[in-house]
Parts: C-alpha cells; sequence; structure tokens
C-alpha cells in the first residue's frame, strides 16, 4: 500500500500520524509540492485534483485525507474508527466539521492567504478583508471547538483517542506558520498538547515546524 503524501501538507500530515503511530504498512512516496510534481502526469493519472494525499492500496486509488484515515481504520480494524454507529456517527461529524466549518476559514482564509503566494488576492484590499474575515470566523468555531466539541473531554469525540484527532491535530498545527496561540481556549490546548505528545508527532511534524520557525519574526494576523 502506497500514500503519496508531501510533509508541508496539512492534510498529508493527518493520514502520515496515524500510519506512523500505528505502524502501518503504508509505504509513503513524497510527491514535490514545490516543483509542480503533482500538477502533471504520472500524478494526475491517480489524483485529477492535482493534490496531496492520494492512497494507493493494490490498485484501489483513495483521495480525500479524511476517507483514507477512515479507510486505514477499518482495513487493519483499529478502534480509532469504532463500528459502533453512534461513536462512529460522531466521528464522521467531527472529522465534517474540521473539513468544512473550521478548514475553510481558519486554513484557505486565515493562514494560507498569508503564507502562500499562491493563496494572495488581487488586491491589498480583498487579501486584507479575506484574513480578517477568516480571523472573525475562525473565532467563532474555535469557540465552539472548546467549550462544545471538546469540553472536559480528552479528545475531540469523547475520551478515547480517534481518527477525527488525527485529522484535527494536522489542522490546528498549521496556525504555528502564522504565530496562533490557543491559551484563551484552554480545552483546544490542553488536546492540542495531549496531541503533540504523541511518540510520531516530532517526526512528522519536523518539517512544518521548520518552516514555522522560517517565518518567525514576520508579523501576521492570527488568532491570540
Ligand atoms: N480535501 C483534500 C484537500 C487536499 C489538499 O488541500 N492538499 C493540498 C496540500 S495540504 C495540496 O495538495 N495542494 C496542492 C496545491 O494546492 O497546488 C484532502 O483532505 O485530502
Amino acid at each position: 500500500m502506497k500514500l503519496y503524501m508531501h510533509p508541508a501538507s496539512t492534510t498529508s500530515r493527518a493520514v502520515a500520524l496515524f500510519v506512523a503511530d500505528k505502524n502501518l504498512p503504508v509505504e509513503q512516496q513524497v510527491v514535490d509540492l514545490f516543483t509542480g510534481e503533482h500538477m502533471r502526469e504520472p500524478y494526475t493519472n491517480l489524483n485529477p485534483n492535482k493534490m496531496v494525499p492520494t492512497l494507493d492500496d493494490d490498485g484501489f486509488i483513495l483521495t480525500e485525507s479524511s476517507a483514507i484515515l477512515k479507510y486505514l481504520a477499518e482495513k487493519f480494524d483499529l478502534p480509532e474508527y469504532p463500528k459502533d454507529l453512534r461513536k462512529r456517527a460522531r466521528i464522521n461529524e467531527v472529522m465534517d466539521w474540521f473539513n468544512s466549518n473550521l478548514y475553510r476559514d481558519y486554513g484557505y482564509g486565515l493562514i494560507y492567504p498569508q503564507v502562500f503566494p499562491t493563496h494572495k488576492r488581487q488586491t491589498d484590499e480583498a487579501h486584507r478583508a479575506t484574513i480578517d474575515w477568516g480571523k472573525e470566523k475562525t473565532q467563532g468555531w474555535l469557540r465552539v471547538l472548546n467549550d462544545h466539541i471538546i469540553g472536559t473531554h480528552t479528545y475531540v469525540c469523547g475520551d478515547a483517542i480517534s481518527v477525527a484527532d488525527y485529522f484535527a491535530i494536522a489542522i490546528m498545527q498549521a496556525g504555528e506558520l502564522v504565530g496562533c496561540d490557543f491559551a484563551a481556549y484552554p480545552n483546544i490546548a490542553r488536546w492540542m498538547a495531549t496531541m503533540k505528545a504523541r511518540p510520531s508527532f516530532d517526526k512528522v511534524y519536523e518539517v512544518i515546524r521548520g518552516f514555522a520557525a522560517s517565518l518567525k519574526g514576520q508579523e501576521f494576523v492570527a488568532v491570540a
């Protein structure tokens, strides 16, 4: 089984941490986003979205990090995606929440326009408005995450770790690029510290943390 990925990719790290933590027999092949390898054949034959990650399980091609996490957990019969209908429904709900609600405003509104030149808006005014909107909406989502989704629980779907935590920590950690600080959201901060203490975290997140360190000192709009 092969995972096409890039260590600087948020959605790749979600899968890569799960693979590493669970020691799954998944070979990882880097697709060089910086040279545009993902934009060309042969990769686009696998993933016409021109994005990573992509899983190839003996010719079965699967895109979407959320779907890949669930597929791997199911394939290897892992407790991180329990079979109980309601537990599973809760995990699906939370992963959809992160993927649509939070990630849209936090990733594509607040973080990426500030760090990736390809996300720069056409005018300074439009750029600024995107980031301001992203920040404001993000703060609302973080309040929901802190107070209602995590609350007093250890993980995002209760007190057992699930594929939703692997998905969510990849998204949340991306805020380090612009210096986001979650002290105002103590349940989020506590949960993030728990996930960052996973044995494979430092290795899987090494490249993105290096990138974050290289941006230190620049002025960014962030959640604080
Ligand atoms: N919904 C997709 C999103 C994948 C995605 O956004 N991948 C980014 C890296 S994090 C990518 O490949 N970007 C390449 C580009 O935008 O050129 C998933 O969850 O897998």
